[in-house]
C-alpha cells in the first residue's frame, strides 16, 4: 500500500506484474484512503498456481489438528493486538462508524477463536460395518486449493468467514478482497504471516473481478469457490465454476421481511422497541448489510402510526462521517453505489409508491464531498414494485400492510431471496408457527441482525448456496472420505472361474 508491494504470491510480497495500482477511495469525503497494487491475470494464475505448490507439496495440510488450532489462535490475539489499527483501515476504505468497525474486528476474533476451538475437537466417524475384522472410519480431509472472493460492506468479516475454516480444515487460498476496500485484508495478510503461517498458504490478489474472476474461479487447479456478493457476479462464478465441476459456495444478499404483528406494539414500551428494531434493522450501515430489513410487513391496524413513527425516527439518524463520534451511520461505500440507490428512489416514485422521509442526499455542506444518503421510507408498497424484490442495498425500507397470519407468512416468502427475516409477536405460538413457515436461512423472534460464529449462515432460494460460520462452514472447506479396512480379508467368492 503506498508504494509497499501488497500482492502476496508464494509467500513473498511483490507489486502486479505490469506495475498498476488503483486508488482506493474514503467515501466520507472523497479522499484517497490508499494506493494499492492491482493485480494482472498473470499474477492472479502465479496465486493459485502458488496455493496448488503449497498444497500439494507443502506441511500445512498434514500439520497436526493442534498446530493449526494454535495459529488460528494466535491470529485472534495479533487480531486484537491490532485492533485500532484495522478498525480505522476499514472505515476509511468502507465509510462505516469507527464503532462498527470496532465491532467488525471483534467478531473476526470470534471466528478464529471458534474455529480454532471446533477443528480441535472433530475426530473421525468410526462406522460399524458387523465384521470384527474391517476398520471402517470416516475422516475428514482438507477439499485442497480455494478461492475467496470478498464483498465490500464488511470486507475484513466476510472474508475471515472464509479464511478462519480454510486455515482450520488444512487448506490453501487465494483471497480476493473487493477492489473497492482492499486495505484491511492487506493488513491483516501481514498479521497472518506475522501468526506463523507458512508461505504459500494464503496468497492474495487485488483487482477487478471482472478481470481476474475467469483466471481464478475457472482455474482446474482450485477445488472450491466460496463467494460473497452480488446476484449477478455469483451466477456468473457458478457457470465459470461448473465448467471443472468446482465445488462454489455462494452468499448472495437479500430482500429481508420484517413482519411486525399487532401485538408486539400494543403497549408503548413494546411500540417503541419494534420501532426501534424495524428501524435499526434496515438503517444499520446505511442499509448495505446483506441480511438489511428492508421490507416492513406490518399489520394494518397499527400501520399507520408504525410507519409514521419510524419516520420520526429515521429523520434523526444522525448521517456523518464515520471518524465522527456523533455520527450514527456513514456514508454509502462509493459515488457509483449512490447513483445506484439514487436510480431505485427514483423508480420507487414512478412505480407509485409513497415516499415518506428522505429520498435526498443530506443538505449539510459538510457532507458534500462523501457519497452520503438520507434513511428513506416507501409506504403503499407491494410486490409488482421492483423497489421491493430487488436488492437496493442502501437505507431504503418499503412498507408492506397484512391483516392476517397467512397473509404475513405469504408475503414473506414473495421473494426470490431467502436470506434472513424478522418476526415480532407476543404470540409464542404464533411466533414458533410463523418462523418454521418462513423460507430463510436466518429468522430472528423478537430481535433483529444478531449473528454468532457458532451458528450457520447462508441462504434459501437466489440468496445462494452454501454455509458459512458454525460447523458447516467449516464442512464446506473439508471432504469426508470413507476408508474401509480389512485387516483378514477372504477372496470375494462371487466368479467362481
Ligand atoms: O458486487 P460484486 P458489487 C450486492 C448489492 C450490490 C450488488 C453489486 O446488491 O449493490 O451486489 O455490488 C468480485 N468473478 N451485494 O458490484 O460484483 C468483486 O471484485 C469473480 C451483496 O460490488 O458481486 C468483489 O470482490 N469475482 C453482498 C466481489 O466479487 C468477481 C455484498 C463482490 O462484488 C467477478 C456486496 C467475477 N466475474 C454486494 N465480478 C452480500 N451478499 O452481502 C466481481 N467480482
Amino acid at each position: 500500500m503506498n508504494g509497499e508491494p501488497d500482492l502476496c504470491i508464494g509467500g513473498a510480497w511483490r507489486h502486479a506484474s505490469d506495475g498498476g495500482t488503483r486508488s482506493s477511495i474514503n467515501p466520507a469525503d472523497g479522499s484517497v484512503a490508499g494506493v494499492v497494487d492491482e493485480a494482472t491475470v498473470e499474477d492472479a494464475r502465479a496465486a493459485v498456481a502458488a496455493a496448488r505448490t503449497a498444497f500439494d507439496d507443502g506441511t500445512w495440510p498434514s500439520t497436526p489438528v493442534i498446530e493449526r488450532a494454535a495459529l488460528l489462535d494466535r491470529v485472534a490475539d495479533l487480531l486484537q493486538r491490532d485492533k485500532e489499527s484495522l478498525s480505522l483501515l476499514e472505515t476509511a476504505d468502507t465509510g462505516k462508524t469507527l464503532a462498527e468497525s470496532r465491532i467488525d474486528i471483534d467478531d473476526v476474533t470470534s471466528v478464529f477463536r471458534y474455529y480454532a476451538k471446533l477443528v480441535g475437537v472433530q475426530s473421525d466417524r468410526l462406522v460399524d460395518v458387523g465384521d470384527a475384522s474391517v476398520v471402517s472410519r470416516v475422516v475428514r480431509e482438507p477439499i485442497g486449493v480455494c478461492v475467496l472472493i470478498a464483498p465490500w460492506n464488511y470486507p475484513l468479516l466476510q472474508m475471515s468467514w472464509k479464511i478462519a475454516p480454510a486455515l482450520a480444515a488444512g487448506c490453501t487460498m487465494v483471497a480476493k478482497p473487493s477492489e473497492v476496500t482492499p486495505l484491511s485484508t492487506i493488513a491483516f495478510v501481514h498479521l497472518l504471516e506475522e501468526a506463523g503461517v507458512p508461505p504459500g498458504v494464503v496468497n492474495l490478489v487485488q483487482g477487478s473481478g471482472a478481470v481476474l474472476g475467469d483466471a481464478l474461479t475457472g482455474d482446474p487447479a482450485v477445488d472450491f469457490v466460496s463467494f460473497t456478493g452480488g446476484l449477478a457476479t455469483g451466477r456468473t462464478i457458478s457457470r465459470v465454476a461448473a465448467e471443472h465441476v468446482t465445488k462454489v459456495a455462494v452468499e448472495l444478499g437479500g430482500k429481508n421481511p420484517h413482519i411486525v404483528f399487532a401485538d408486539a406494539a400494543d403497549s408503548a414500551e413494546s411500540f417503541d422497541m419494534a420501532v426501534d428494531h424495524v428501524l435499526t434493522g434496515v438503517f444499520l450501515h446505511s442499509g448495505q448489510v446483506c441480511s438489511a430489513g428492508t421490507r416492513l410487513i406490518v399489520e394494518e391496524s397499527i400501520a399507520d402510526d408504525f410507519v409514521a413513527a419510524l419516520a420520526e425516527r429515521a429523520a434523526k439518524i444522525r448521517v456523518g462521517n464515520g471518524m465522527d463520534p456523533a455520527s450514527e451511520t456513514g456514508p454509502l461505500v462509493s459515488e457509483q453505489h449512490r447513483d445506484k440507490v439514487e436510480a431505485y428512489v427514483a423508480l420507487g416514485i414512478s412505480e407509485g409508491a409513497k415516499l415518506v422521509v428522505g429520498g435526498e442526499r443530506p443538505s449539510d455542506p459538510a457532507l458534500a464531498d462523501g457519497s452520503y444518503y438520507l434513511p428513506t421510507i416507501f409506504d403503499r408498497c407491494d410486490r409488482t414494485m421492483r423497489i421491493v424484490t430487488e436488492e437496493t442495498f442502501g437505507p431504503i425500507l418499503t412498507v408492506e400492510r397484512f391483516t392476517d397470519e397467512a397473509e404475513a407468512i405469504r408475503l414473506g416468502n414473495d421473494t426470490d431471496y431467502g436470506l434472513a427475516a424478522g418476526v415480532r409477536t407476543s404470540d409464542a405460538a404464533r411466533g414458533e408457527r410463523v418462523v418454521r413457515a418462513l423460507r430463510h436461512g436466518t429468522v430472528w423472534l423478537n430481535d433483529f441482525g444478531y449473528y454468532t460464529a457458532a451458528a450457520e449462515w447462508g441462504g434459501f432460494g437466489k440468496s445462494g448456496n452454501g454455509r458459512e460460520l458454525g460447523p458447516a462452514g467449516l464442512a464446506e472447506y473439508q471432504e469426508m472420505k470413507h476408508i474401509w479396512h480389512n485387516t483378514a480379508p477372504m477372496p470375494a467368492g462371487w466368479f467362481k472361474g
